[in-house]
């Protein structure tokens, strides 16, 4: 089944999205993400100018092998780019290989495990009391688990808090980097007391997850992490700069809190040592920037090996596509843990018509054959690419800081 055209469509339908489209001789459309969130036309580039061209004509059944053709043949290896580049085509091509074969994807990764894949959903609040009636909401609505962020105390701006009673999390709004500042003690302070307010409102028959993103020292975050316990934190995420490994040594010596990392991994060497050393017990890369459904199955695997569970990056700039794919992943995968899921604000809807659902705290990606989505071209053409920035964060002197 050789492949005949590819594109990509850079679209903003609420937020900016990459988008490969891969069509085939037959007629078999697939689609892949290739959204980096910030440094979107540099993979929109990496594919149109160098690896589309390779792309047509081959034959695109031979999922593995266009992998490797990709990974070895650039010479260069790794980085975000041309990880997201590569993972792009990789999940177009297991979504063509799907819509072939007549089977949802996660029948051709080896059939269900489970009933369905278990998410968590996201609380913020300006306050403490935005914060617990929001996680009060999501209870509600049945999620079984929920990341718990609120804005600190003393700060004037915390990363991803809009504040004013607005809940929805979307730190990607400036055109240019909006500058916010950061005291890691006032967080310290205020962490625990989050925690216990949180309780207080829910109980204990929910999952807190906490994200620090990446903001704490070694030995700061095992202080948070002790602190945490108490409260039986799900996990805590990103404690530390993730390129510093030895750091979770140090942390692992403190601390019983579960610890997740790997939202900004992109191979399986970014979490090697990590994993085969037991300093983590989630592993959050994704299929759009780790390799795609290939590479990404690789790593689950290495991580099944030293009873490390999966836990997948899936905040809402990872396009419609990434989450399918992700969720026909999680279904199968024997060491599964948790899956983001912040959900697509609108007209998302308008470009990504998806098959997944959500019911009582549990997500399925559907049966339809391949991922189970469909991209509307047109609808796309309609919501062209709007630049938007993370933010930078400043230490009180004016240094820059970790997020
Ligand atoms: O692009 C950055 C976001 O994906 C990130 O802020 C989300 O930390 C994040 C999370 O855990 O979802
Ligand atoms: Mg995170």
């Amino acid at each position: 089944m050789k492949i005949t055209d590819a594109r990509v469509v850079v679209s903003s339908p609420g937020r900016n999205y990459v988008t490969l489209v891969v069509e085939t001789e037959s007629g078999v459309v697939g689609v892949g993400d290739a959204t980096l969130n910030g440094r979107e036309l540099a993979v929109a580039s990496y594919l149109r100018d160098h690896l589309v061209p390779l792309l047509i004509g081959r034959d695109a059944s031979r999922i593995e092998d266009t992998w490797q053709y990709f990974y070895k043949g650039a010479y260069w290896r790794r980085g975000p780019v041309t990880m997201t580049a590569i993972a792009a085509i990789d999940t177009a091509l297991w979504d063509i290989k799907g819509k072939a074969a007549g089977l949802p994807l996660y029948q051709l990764l080896g059939g269900a495990s489970r009933d369905g894949v278990l998410v968590y959903g996201h609380a913020n609040g300006g306050t403490l009391e935005e914060l617990t009636a929001d996680l009060q909401r999501y209870v509600d609505r049945g999620y079984k688990a929920v990341r718990i962020q609120a804005a600190v105390p003393g700060l004037a701006k915390t990363y991803g808090i809009a504040g004013n009673g607005v809940t929805t999390y979307e730190p990607a709004n400036g055109a240019m980097p909006q500058e916010d500042t950061w005291e890691t003690t006032a967080y310290l302070d205020f962490a625990p007391t989050m925690f216990a307010a949180a309780r207080e409102a829910v109980g204990y028959g929910v999952h807190l997850l906490h994200d620090a993103h990446h903001r704490l020292t070694p030995i700061e975050a095992g202080r948070l992490g002790k602190a945490l316990e108490p409260y039986r934190p799900f996990w805590l995420e990103d404690p530390t700069p993730a390129e510093e490994q030895s750091a979770f040594r140090l942390i692992r010596q403190h601390t019983t809190t579960p610890i997740a990392v790997g939202e900004v991994f992109n191979s399986i060497w970014d979490c090697n040592t990590l994993i085969s050393e037991r300093l983590i017990d989630y592993i959050r890369a994704t299929v759009v920037h780790a390799g795609g459904i290939s590479h990404l199955r690789k790593i689950f695997s290495l991580a099944e090996l030293y009873g490390v569970r999966s836990g997948s990056h899936g905040a809402g700039d990872l396009s419609p596509i990434a989450h399918a794919a992700a969720l026909h992943l999680d279904l199968t995968i024997p060491n599964f843990g948790i899956q983001e899921y912040m959900g697509h604000r609108d007209p998302a809807g308008e470009v990504f018509g998806t098959q997944y659902t959500f019911s009582d705290g549990y997500m399925h990606p559907g049966d339809a054959p391949g991922l189970g989505v469909e991209f509307d071209e047109e609808a796309a053409a309609r919501f062209p690419y709007d630049p938007k920035y993370l933010p930078v964060n400043r230490r009180l002197d004016g240094t820059v800081h970790d997020w």
